[in-house]
């Protein structure tokens, strides 16, 4: 039978990748095609297919029953697939230009064929490897605008909305989430790595009560708030770059929450090349500051053009929002930087310092700037105290 027509999963090789894109005519019929599986994600397989006449290609993101960075122990719902491909559909139809197509979705295999990307490299490595990437950060201050007015209840009617809160329910991945960004990091929990060096600062950090009282305000929001349809994933690892496109996949953590944990992802690992790549920390300030001007400008212009609500057509009331949106993710991105150090997965801007010291002093600094943020989110009134805040770190 048809793979295309099975009732039931199973995880895809090479071979049987290869056999779904001819099946959906996606290459010319007799052309040899490679695949190489190529995912270096925390929990799927991607199969990258090419036809190797012409050089077009394909991708094949298949979710697997378990999270594929801490192993078969840990399983994980399929339905995750349909969420991704669901969420792509929808900011896709938003935000063209920043998300990859979708050519076809199978619901029992967990698996969406989608536009390949391989003339892009992930935006973290890029940076390791000295990318700075001249317009990423206008393209995701746009993406941000739009994709967080559109699924807003100010782009949306109200039955769509609360349409799309059903559809995004996404219990499992919102967990991870809850676990490994609000609560694991903060107290002695078995999903926590981090080295030797920085047990005495971590320890300090879980005896800290202010800093736990204000991460649990910020979960509570997490939890609560269904303001916009998050990508709830967006670090640097779910954006592909080259110095003129940006596109971002993998949404697959997507669900209704807080506008600024997208906002505040981003921020956060924007920081982490602000603190560690001494060379360039102006370029990246300028990266933080132009996501952040941009978002303000096209989401001011979306609000005052495109919104469906007639009584919220107040500029006292827009700037309310963009406040709370701001101090939403300066808390957020806190969270983010805190996790990334200590929690179970980690970032390679701070694991690939080689040096013991440098990458010790590194992970003290990101854990620090982190309780700041949290901490001290309401006092940061505006751009230019957050970055006055980061340069006490510099
Ligand atoms: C078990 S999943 C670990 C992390 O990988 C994903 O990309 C999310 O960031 C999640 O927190
Ligand atoms: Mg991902």
């Amino acid at each position: 039978m048809s793979l295309l027509k099975q009732t039931t999963y199973q995880p895809l090789t090479e071979t049987t990748a290869t056999e779904i894109a001819l099946a959906l005519n996606l290459f010319s019929d007799n052309t040899k095609l490679s695949c190489k599986e190529i995912g270096d994600g925390n929990l799927n397989l991607v199969f990258h297919i090419v036809d190797e006449k012409n050089g077009k290609g394909v991708i094949i993101k298949q979710a697997l029953p378990y999270a594929k960075v801490v192993g078969e122990s840990w399983p994980l719902t399929l339905k995750r697939a349909k969420i991704e491909a669901d969420a792509l559909k929808i900011f896709g139809s938003i935000a063209p230009n920043y998300v990859p197509e979708v050519y076809y979705t199978n619901d029992v295999l967990a698996v969406t064929v989608m536009e390949d990307l391989s003339h892009l490299l992930i935006a973290r490595k890029g940076f390791i490897k000295g990318e700075t990437y001249p317009l990423l950060s206008q393209h995701l201050g746009e993406y941000l605008a739009r994709t967080l007015f559109f699924t807003s209840d100010y782009g949306l009617s109200p039955s769509v909305k609360k349409e799309q809160v059903q559809q995004f329910i996404n219990p499992e991945l919102c967990k991870i989430t809850e676990d490994l960004i609000f609560t694991d990091p903060f107290f002695d929990a078995e999903t926590n790595d981090f080295e030797a060096g920085l047990r005495s600062t971590v320890e300090a950090l879980w005896k800290d009560e202010e800093l736990k009282f204000h991460v649990n305000v910020l979960k509570k929001s997490f939890l609560t708030e269904a303001e916009v349809l998050l990508h709830g994933d967006l670090h640097t690892g779910s954006v592909f770059a080259n110095d003129s496109e940006t596109k971002v996949i993998d949404p697959e953590f997507a669900f209704y929450g807080p506008a600024g944990f997208d906002i505040g992802q981003i921020f956060a690992n924007l920081l982490f090349q602000v603190l560690v790549n001494e060379q360039k920390q102006a370029l990246f300030i300028n990266h933080l500051e132009t996501v952040w001007n941009v978002f303000e400008e096209q989401f001011t212009r979306l609000w005052n053009t495109e919104n469906k609500e007639h009584l919220a057509l107040s500029s006292v009331f827009l700037h309310y929002n963009l406040a709370k949106f701001f101090e939403d993710a300066l808390g957020f991105a806190g969270c983010e930087l805190i996790r990334r150090t200590i929690g179970l997965a980690h970032v390679a801007d701070l694991d690939s310092i080689n040096e013991e010291q440098t990458r010790l002093a590194a992970k003290r600094k990101t854990l620090e700037l982190g309780g700041i943020l949290i901490k001290q989110r309401k006092e940061i009134k505006n751009f230019g105290a957050f970055i006055g805040t980061v340069k006490g770190f510099l």
